[in-house]
This record gives C-alpha cells, sequence and structure tokens, in this order.
C-alpha cells in the first residue's frame, strides 16, 4: 500500500493542552507520526511518496475562505501584538444572545475554535495544510486506479467543521478528500470514522448530505468528548435524512463489543453502495491510549482492517487520533495490513 507523508507536519508542535484540570504537554505530538512512518518502513508496507500540491480550491470546497483566511493570518498577527508562545482561544459564543464576528484576534479565534485544544503556533498552518494535501494526493492514487491508500495526515483533521477548528484539529483532511472524490466523478462516498472520539467535524460537514454517508464509532458522548455531537439518534437531516449513523459505546468497550458496531456499522455502508471509502483512522481505541477508554489490543487492529476490506471498496486511510506513542505505529499499521491480507486473499 501506498503511504503519503510530509516532513511538514513537525512545524506543528503545541506546547501545553488542560487535562482534567492540569496543563499537559500536548498529546497530540509530532513523534506520533514518526512512529507511524517508522512502522511503515518496518513492515515495508509499501512506497513512501511525498504530497503533490493541489493548492487552496480542493480546501475551499469543505471550509469557507473566511476560516482559511484567519487560520492562516492568526500566528502573524499574534507576533504583532508581541506575543510568542502558542495562540489559544478561551472565549467561545455559548447561546448567546446574538452571534457577532469581532474584528480583535481573540473574539475571532474564539468565533472559529469550540474548545482550546486546537493551538496555533509559527507553524501551525503549513503542517495543516500540508497534512490536506497528503490526504489529496493519496485520493489521487486512488483516482488513478490504486486500490487503497494511506495518508499519514498530522494534524489530524475529523473534528474541524468548515469553519471552526478544535479537539487538535484546523482543515478537515477526510472531508476534503471524500469531496475531492466526488469532484473528480465519484456518485457517492462512505467515511466510516474508527477514531476514539466522534467525527463532530466530518458529520457537520456532511449532514444535509446524500452523496456521502457518514458512519461513526466513538465513546459515549454523553460522557466523552466533543459531548455535544455523536449520539445515535444523529441520522442526516434533508437529503441527507439516513446518511449518517452513530454507535456511541461505553467505556470500557473491548474488541467483542467495538466490532459488533463495526460489523452493523459495515453493513450499513454496504446497503449504502459508495464507490469509495474513506477510513478516518484514529486508533485511540486502544486499550493504553492516555485519554480514551475503550479496550482494543493491537492483534484487534488486523481483525479491524479485514473487516474493512471484505466491503470490497476502494479505500483511502486518512490518519486521525491515537496517543500511546509506542503503540501508534504498530497498531495503525496492523489496521493497513490486515486490509491488505484480505484483499489478496480476496483476491486469490
Ligand atoms: C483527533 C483526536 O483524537 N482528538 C481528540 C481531542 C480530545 N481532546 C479532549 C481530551 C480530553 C481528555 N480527557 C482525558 C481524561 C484522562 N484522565
Ligand atoms: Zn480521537
Amino acid at each position: 500500500m501506498l503511504t503519503i507523508y510530509s516532513d511538514d507536519h513537525r512545524l506543528h508542535h503545541g506546547r501545553c493542552e488542560l487535562i482534567d484540570g492540569q496543563l499537559m504537554p500536548c498529546f497530540e505530538m509530532p513523534s506520533r507520526a514518526d512512529h507511524v512512518l517508522e512502522r511503515v518502513k518496518t513492515r515495508e508496507l509499501g512506497a513512501i511518496k511525498g504530497p503533490a500540491d493541489f493548492g487552496r480550491a480542493p480546501l475551499l470546497r469543505v471550509h469557507s475562505a473566511d476560516y482559511l483566511n484567519f487560520f492562516e493570518g492568526a500566528w502573524q498577527r499574534w507576533t504583532q501584538l508581541g506575543h510568542e508562545g502558542d495562540l489559544l482561544p478561551f472565549t467561545w459564543p455559548a447561546r448567546t444572545l446574538r452571534s457577532v464576528k469581532p474584528t480583535g484576534l481573540h473574539g475571532e479565534l474564539g468565533y472559529y475554535s469550540f474548545d482550546a485544544g486546537a493551538p496555533i503556533t509559527a507553524g501551525t498552518w503549513q503542517a495543516a495544510y500540508s497534512a490536506a494535501q497528503v490526504a489529496l494526493t493519496a485520493q489521487a492514487a486512488i483516482q488513478a486506479g490504486a486500490h487503497s491508500a494511506f495518508a499519514l495526515c498530522r494534524p489530524p483533521g475529523h473534528h474541524a467543521a468548515s469553519d471552526v477548528m478544535g479537539g487538535y484539529c484546523y482543515l478537515n483532511n477526510a472531508a476534503i478528500a471524500a469531496q475531492a472524490f466526488l469532484d473528480q466523478g465519484r456518485r457517492k462516498v462512505a467515511i466510516l470514522d474508527v477514531d476514539y472520539h466522534h467525527g463532530n467535524g466530518t458529520q457537520e460537514i456532511f449532514y444535509q448530505r446524500r452523496d456521502v454517508f457518514f458512519a461513526s464509532i466513538h465513546g459515549d458522548p454523553q460522557a466523552e468528548f466533543p459531548f455535544f455531537l455523536g449520539y445515535a439518534d444523529e441520522q442526516g437531516e434533508g437529503e441527507g435524512l439516513g446518511c449518517n449513523v452513530n454507535y456511541p459505546l461505553p467505556a470500557g468497550s473491548d474488541w467483542p463489543t467495538w466490532s459488533k458496531a463495526l460489523d452493523v456499522a459495515c453493513e450499513r455502508i454496504a446497503a449504502y453502495g459508495p464507490d469509495v471509502l474513506v477510513i478516518s483512522l484514529g486508533v485511540d481505541t486502544f486499550k493504553d491510549d492516555p485519554i480514551s477508554q475503550f479496550k482494543l489490543d493491537s492483534p484487534d487492529y488486523l481483525k479491524m482492517g479485514e473487516r474493512i476490506a471484505r466491503l470490497g471498496k476502494p479505500t483511502l486511510f486518512v490518519m486521525e487520533g491515537g496517543y500511546a506513542v509506542e503503540e501508534i505505529g504498530i497498531n495503525a499499521v496492523n489496521v493497513l495490513e490486515g486490509f491488505e491480507r484480505a484483499q489478496q486473499e480476496a483476491q486469490a
């Protein structure tokens, strides 16, 4: 399987985040991508290539121009104000009388974010831009005939909506790739989000659409981030009614529980009949993940890949979360190897 990767991810390195009332070093750190890349190499998964540059147009198919302009320019505004540390929001428009977009940096940042988990540093825009190009380059490989490809994106994307950052995410790499498939002639795309956290950004982007089916298996938002979306009764609306399915699971869920949800999700995707599949590949479902509560073990990820392969669709894997840094490479690449093994057996 082809892997697309850019060193630019290193340009994004947030300093700290608030966890259980304590400021901790950011869990979403550069070594995550290093470990995944290392495992891709040691397992000889396939060629590793850098991204092409498709420019801003495919990003604008998912994100608003105002949002992209704000994000690109925010760091410079921050430094012009004399600051050097990470730029973080601290006030959001929660159920207010009005929907105002202030002109000052902090007000605007609150307007364009939903939590304080997405710090903007000197290189964040470039890292996120390159991650989106990584996803688009892997997407282009599938469009050109590859059965699968791996976009080793960092920072991740699935919490980012069209004009909102948060949850370590800025640009929605999976959504940008899914939209690119449609713009290049595919008629229906399914996105399966296996990250521990609900893909609230992806769900929002496609909620009223019937050309994108979104399925997500995740920690129950009653108790788990992102809290305000990801419930089982969210089925899409308007034309998109029936094209959104959520499988919230309780803390402590292990492979027997998790894989039942996967089976049902896969049955729904098969019934939808997509031309291509995009996997939001988070491996923070791992038992030793420091911020998550599921109990998947490393061999389970092989089975996950096998089940996904049985859908028999061209499949783009897009890296999302996973914070057990030592095991993130093993777990992510296990999904890809399980997929390839089942795929090759099906062909034989
Ligand atoms: C892409 C992705 O996986 N984003 C996740 C963002 C999660 N941010 C909130 C983390 C809250 C963690 N609470 C942990 C409690 C551990 N005792
Ligand atoms: Zn996650």
